[in-house]
């Protein structure tokens, strides 16, 4: 039988484990990248782990979260980062040369790779034909340490495309035509390979926007094949050299297929609060909007603010719209300026901000009460624009402008022509802003700078083989890790506090919530489905741990979430039928029996009052041990 594209990926890379779907397997890391709100954390459990060097083939820290600095705290950070950097061996891109994953993609993605990053929107990368996961922290650096990154082997999945996409129609809009068919939870479990003739038409950063999108989906990955299209694009970044071709076998085997006729997809908006809340644009009707923003790792490539720049050139933004454009890469915004393009967009009445995530994460930009504002990002969870009641809607950069110069939600293709871009043949390539660490004969010189920002990690106990605690908090469907643990210019800072990060726990569905754990000592969190989506932050399972919460019963877990809960050492347990949800009240006194047995059977047991629950926990050998020694740092130190 014949392979998938990441069915080869994964067999040359399988240090334990079959191909079996469903079973673990443990996966060899060529590069690993981090960026600064997760890696401050990274850094801190590769310490703990006692390695001195990082062993893979390529290592990049990235600086591009926490880039306001308001007090000492993100500086301190960064100084960290940078100094860990140097002494392990990983490369430091520094603050302003870019999102994470848009700079990996044009200078250290290779096709045929596989990478790990601790932020979920890594399978960027995909897009190169890389196999590229996201991943919580303390995975990344067993990863650096050279240690396997285990997965559940994923089912198969294809989209096939046909066709070719219309004017002002963008793969942004694939990749919302594909969460409107399957929603956030329809790629979970799977790795959504994109094959067909209409491949050939999409440009690397195209097919990484669509990459990056998938992650929304649940998906484990994405992938594209490596074809002559992801040649010329190393060729033009001057690294023809990482070059090699890649596709699935004729006859490979997938679970489901899934075909798009580009030339049908037309321009698409994810509403408030969900990426799959997706609708036409053309029939949301008349929406005033108070905010626009371009950038972010979905749609920052040149080839985006090229167009955004087109497109606002000799006009100016409706007065009543506020608008951002972040460059996703300090080479972006060189060859924006040298082509004479930036002046378009400054000159229209948008702002310039950092090559940085910046308002896709909160920092800064937040809209206005109940504000409108259409995003070219990615997510648009309840709050993450840090406007309570913001009304965020997921768009392409052409739809967002046209509506910027509109002031309402517009289609673009009602503005007319589209302009025609012409990409360049070769990007500039400057990498100084790219520190390499220091030689491994000088390593043991380098200090590692700390601040009083860095506070120890949580303490995690092993598990015992009874757990009495109530029910802390009961939340619905959907919960996403901004719900867990939020982020924003307020929070950010404090992503190497966990002490501080604590008192905003759960703030979004429940203000009580931090100080009633607290004073509860231990506790039990119930979910609905789907628990956990969205962020790799292992802050949302750092944080309920140290605030004593030992376990969380859910109908369904997103894949980073659950690996982030056991590596802290809380229980993640589903409930054997999913109808049971409905029989516990916050609240609740719970009891779980016979944890011991569970781990090793996959049943267990919950006593509610006088009602008997079952729920069900399959983990590995390994994962058991994990849990049971009370989290993977004590594990790794009891197996030295
Ligand atoms: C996000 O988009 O939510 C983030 C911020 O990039 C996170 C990482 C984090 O919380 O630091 C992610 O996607 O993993
Ligand atoms: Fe940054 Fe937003 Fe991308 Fe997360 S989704 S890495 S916050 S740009």
């Amino acid at each position: 039988m014949g392979l998938t594209i990441a069915q080869k990926i994964i067999q040359s890379h399988l240090l334990s484990g079959d191909m079996t779907p469903g079973s673990e397997v443990g996966l060899r890391i060529d590069q690993t990248l981090t960026q600064d709100a997760t890696g401050t954390m990274a850094y801190l459990e590769f310490e703990a782990m006692g390695i001195p060097r990082v062993r893979t083939q390529r290592s990049v820290a990235y600086i591009d979260h926490n880039t306001l600095q308001c007090g000492f705290e993100n500086a301190d950070d960064h100084r960290f980062i940078q100094s860990a950097a140097e002494k392990f061996g990983v490369w430091f891109s520094r603050p302003g040369n870019g999102i994470c994953h848009q700079v990996h993609l044009e200078r250290f993605g290779v096709p045929g790779k596989t990478l790990i990053g601790s932020d979920s929107h890594t399978p960027t990368c995909g897009g190169l034909g890389m196999l590229a996961m996201g991943a919580g922290g303390l995975d990344v650096a067993v990863a650096m340490g050279g240690g396997a990154y285990y997965i559940t082997m994923p089912k198969m999945y294809k989209v096939e495309l046909t066709g070719r996409l219309q004017p002002y129609v963008t793969a942004k809009d694939v990749s919302l035509e594909l969460l409107r068919r399957l929603s956030v939870k329809g790629g979970v479990g799977a790795i959504i390979e994109w094959g067909g003739e209409g491949v050939a038409t999409l440009s690397v950063p195209q097919r990484a926007t669509i990459t990056n999108m998938g992650t929304e989906l649940g998906a484990t990955t994405s992938i594209f094949p490596s074809d002559e299209v992801t040649r010329a694009f190393l060729e033009a970044q001057g690294r023809g050299a990482d070059y090699v071709a890649l596709s699935s076998d004729a006859d490979a085997v997938y679970d489901k297929v899934i075909t798009i006729d580009l030339s049908q997809v037309v321009p698409l908006a994810a509403c408030p609060h969900s990426p799959d809340n997706v609708k036409p644009v053309a029939e949301l009707g008349h929406i005033a909007v108070d905010q626009v923003c371009v950038g972010s790792c979905t749609n920052s490539s040149l080839a985006d603010l090229m167009m955004t720049s087109a497109m606002l050139k000799g006009k100016t933004i409706a007065p009543s719209v506020s608008m951002s454009v972040s460059p996703g890469s300090r080479q972006v915004l060189r060859m924006l300026t040298d082509l004479g393009m930036l002046s378009d967009i400054l000159l229209s009445g948008a702002r310039l901000l950092e090559c940085a995530c910046g308002p896709c994460i909160g920092m800064g930009f937040s809209p206005s009460s109940g504000g409108v504002s259409l995003r070219t990002f990615n997510r648009n969870f309840l709050g993450r624009s840090g406007t309570a009641d913001g009304q965020v809607y997921l768009v392409s950069p052409e739809t967002a402008v046209a509506s910027a110069l509109t002031g309402h939600i517009t289609d673009p293709r009602t503005l007319g022509q589209a302009p025609e871009l012409h990409l360049p043949d070769h990007y500039t390539v400057d990498d100084s802003a790219v520190l390499p660490p220091a030689p491994a004969d000088r390593a043991a010189d380098v200090e590692i700078l700390r601040g009083p920002n860095i506070k120890a990690f949580p303490e995690s106990r092993p598990l015992e083989d009874t757990i009495s605690a109530p029910l802390i908090l009961k939340v619905g469907d959907n919960i996403t890790t901004d719900h867990i643990m939020p982020a924003g210019a307020k929070i950010l800072p404090y992503r190497s506090n966990i002490p501080h990060l604590s008192q905003y726990c759960f703030a979004v569905c429940d203000e009580t919530f931090s100080q009633r754990a607290k004073a509860a000592g231990q506790s039990i969190v119930v979910g609905g489905s789907n628990y956990g989506q969205g962020s790799s932050r292992e802050h949302a399972a750092l944080v309920p741990l140290y605030l004593g919460v030992r376990a969380v019963i859910a109908k369904s877990f997103a894949r980073i979430h659950v690996a982030n809960l056991i590596n802290a050492g809380i229980l993640p347990l589903t409930f054997a039928d999913a109808a049971d949800y409905d029989r516990l009240s916050q609240g609740d006194a719970l009891t779980l029996t016979g944890i011991d047995a569970g781990l090793e059977s996959g049943s267990f047991t919950l006593q509610a009052g006088d009602q008997t629950i079952p729920l069900t926990g399959h983990f590995t050998q390994r994962q058991a041990a994990i849990l049971k020694a009370g989290g993977l740092l004590n594990y790794t130190a009891q197996h030295k």
